[in-house]
């Protein structure tokens, strides 16, 4: 079946014609509002809408047209939105209706960055900033989606903690919640800095309630012939930080506990305090519920926030919730990991290295 087109007053009304007609699971290819005078029904002020449409894609026997598969095939088809979640969109986000009438070809580009998680203040704030709300014939859905994602990346920050010529010595501390991946990712960062950047490690825990934790990290170390020495007090810390003064990097693992645990986070403030030029990276798992990550990044924020270090990406589909984050508590992110290989994956995050986690998610 080809793209059908349907015409009315409203969005909202164009969009039940769809519904009735290809049912709640058509796809929409396109909104717009119709240019000149097709826009004005004959001797009214009023504008029309148009809704172009096609019914559901069965992957069995489809019976749609190669034309109409195309704009349904891959990453477009995931930009795309159903009546259903047109319909979902209308009655929950009832102010953005009464702005889209400007541009109703933003209707797309809208459900996406929702669906890819982005809270929705955060999606209105993006698409406001781009012009999408304007009433501007010139501001066709390629080019507002460029400045869209031109504004999402306005806001990413990133730094690496280990410039390959940094000829300081450099001692970074990994905290965060349970399980979230601090030993990994230092275990990845430790082979990733001795073999790639050919740069001296040392390795320091400070886990000192868990004695398979110490082992986890030794094991680690063995492997990559680094020293791994434990800290269990600021006395301890000190001496384990002149042992490894001739070392290019020393990396920190700390034990990892609810964010809830204050006396843990006042522990960390003690061993890894001012005092000590020590950095600070939090460690987030993007499957942590986000109320929870706001909170440990508040918590343990106390520590101070050079960067973030998101894990788990492998695990998520929806990784708005990282723009959710930086947006809500700003600081740059270091690097991001999507799986359990030591010591391939990790990444150093680069801005548009972070877009592209965020929209190329198959
Ligand atoms: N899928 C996936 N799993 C990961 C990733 N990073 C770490 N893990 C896994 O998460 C689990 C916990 O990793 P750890 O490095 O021990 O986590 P931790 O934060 O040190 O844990 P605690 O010290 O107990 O707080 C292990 O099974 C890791 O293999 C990642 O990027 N993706
Ligand atoms: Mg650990």
């Amino acid at each position: 079946m080809q793209p059908k087109k349907y015409t009315a007053k409203t969005i909202q009304d164009a969009i039940a014609l769809v519904k009735e007609d290809l049912g709640a699971d058509a796809m929409i290819l396109d909104t717009r509002k119709l240019p000149g005078e097709y826009g004005r029904p004959v001797g009214t002020n009023e504008l029309l809408f148009e809704v172009t449409a096609v019914p559901e894609q069965k992957p069995e026997h489809s019976a749609i047209p190669p034309t109409a598969k195309s704009y349904l095939s891959g990453s477009i088809r995931s930009e795309l939105m159903s009546i259903k979640e047109m319909l979902y969109l209308m009655n929950n986000s009832g102010s953005i209706w009464g702005r889209v009438k400007m541009n109703p070809g933003v209707i797309n580009l809208y459900g996406m960055l929702l669906r890819k998680g982005i809270d929705e203040s955060f999606v209105q704030q993006f698409l406001e900033k781009s012009g999408a709300f304007k009433d501007d014939e010139e501001n066709g859905l390629d080019h507002l989606r460029e400045r869209t994602f031109k504004e999402i990346l306005k806001v990413i920050k990133t730094c690496n903690p280990f410039k390959a010529n940094n000829k300081k010595q450099i001692i970074a501390s990994f905290f965060g919640p349970t399980g979230v991946g601090k030993t990994t990712t230092i275990a990845k960062l430790a082979a990733n800095l001795c073999l790639k950047q050919k740069k001296s490690v040392g390795l320091v825990s400070i886990d000192n309630y868990r004695v398979a934790a110490m082992e986890q990290l030794k094991t680690y170390a063995r492997i990559l012939g680094v020293p791994c020495l434990p800290a269990f007090n600021k006395k301890d810390m000190r001496f384990a930080l002149s042992r490894l003064k001739d070392r290019d990097v020393i990396l920190i693992d700390t034990a990892g506990h609810s964010h809830y645990d204050y006396d843990h986070i006042n522990e960390l403030i003690t061993l890894l305090g001012d005092d000590i030029p020590i950095e600070k990276h939090l460690v987030l798992s993007v499957t942590t519920n986000e109320t929870e990550m706001e909170a440990a990044a508040e918590n343990f924020g106390r520590l101070g926030l050079q960067s973030y270090v998101f894990t788990k990406l492998d695990e998520a589909k929806s990784r708005g919730a990282i723009i959710n984050q930086i947006m809500k508590i700003k600081a740059p992110i270091s690097f991001v990991t999507n799986g359990q290989r030591v010591p391939e994956d990790i990444a150093a995050a680069s801005k548009i290295g972070v877009l592209r986690l965020l929209f190329d998610t198959r």
